[in-house]
């Protein structure tokens, strides 16, 4: 079993290696409002988060097939895991979240201080596009910055890139996700197995695009706020539609 204090150690000491790109990593941050941490964890942690992500979906995966109507009725087509699953069988996945390193590393690259959400359904979550034409449509986030972790990715031809739009807020009134993208410009990415990719999801429309044949994409989202969030109301209404269990456990 790998201690949380363990887990925070580890990624320390990996993060003091990003050191002499942090200036590179600001400065694209700055401008593309995305940037890649790669390699995420050490290779030993990488191999160990995967075999505990195998495991959590091969016991809580549920498949959802739907349209979410507050990012303007777009699809969603995969496996997912709710926070809780994650939270009560996993080890290594929920320790980083609450590792400190990462919270400083994360913050020294946005220039301003990152905070867990607050709320609980959100904190990090697990997909899985595996089926001919799964997606992960047009969204936005609740929460300022989604920093996503790579586990596995088909090769670009077979679909999984992530597209975005960035500075394209969400009107929840009037979302028009097909007209932000008919304006674009579009912003492709395709991190590798292993890479964490930090987006600034809340101002950025963005989306998983539908796999082209049988494929497998798995990754774990994590979440995370601003001061400012926690300030403001935020509605968790499309979470709901996607985690209703854990949804319901914290909010209902
Ligand atoms: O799978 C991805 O790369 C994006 C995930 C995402 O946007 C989300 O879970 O909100
Ligand atoms: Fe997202």
């Amino acid at each position: 079993m790998t201690s949380t204090l363990n887990v925070n150690d580890r990624i320390e000491k990996h993060f003091a290696g990003f050191d002499g790109r942090l200036s590179d990593l600001r400065d694209r941050y700055k401008t593309e409002h995305y940037i890649e941490i790669d390699p995420f964890v050490p290779e030993d942690l990488q191999a160990a988060a995967h075999t505990e992500l195998e495991g959590l979906f091969a016991a809580n995966a549920r498949r959802r097939d739907l349209l979410v109507a507050q990012s303007g009725n777009t699809p969603r087509r995969y496996s997912n895991i709710d926070r809780d699953a994650i939270h009560q069988d996993g080890d290594i996945i929920p320790a980083i979240y609450r590792a400190p390193a990462l919270y400083e590393l994360l913050g020294s690259i946005v220039g301003e201080r990152v905070l867990p959400v607050p709320y609980t359904p959100e904190e990090y979550i697990a997909s899985r596009l595996h089926e001919p034409n799964d997606v992960h449509g047009w969204h936005w986030d609740d929460y300022t910055w989604a920093v996503v972790w790579v586990f596995k990715m088909p090769p670009v031809e077979h679909g999984g890139s992530l597209e975005y739009i960035k500075d394209a807020p969400w009107d929840r009134e009037n979302p028009q996700p097909e007209k932000l993208v008919a304006q674009g410009p579009v912003w492709t990415r395709h991190p590798g197995v292993g890479a964490a990719y930090l987006l600034k999801a809340d101002t950025a429309l963005h989306r998983v695009k539908p796999l082209s044949v049988a494929d497998e994409r798995m990754i774990v989202c994590y979440s995370f706020a601003t001061e400012a969030d926690l300030q403001r109301p935020v509605d968790h209404s499309s979470m709901a539609a996607l985690y209703p269990e854990s949804h319901a456990r914290h909010e209902g």
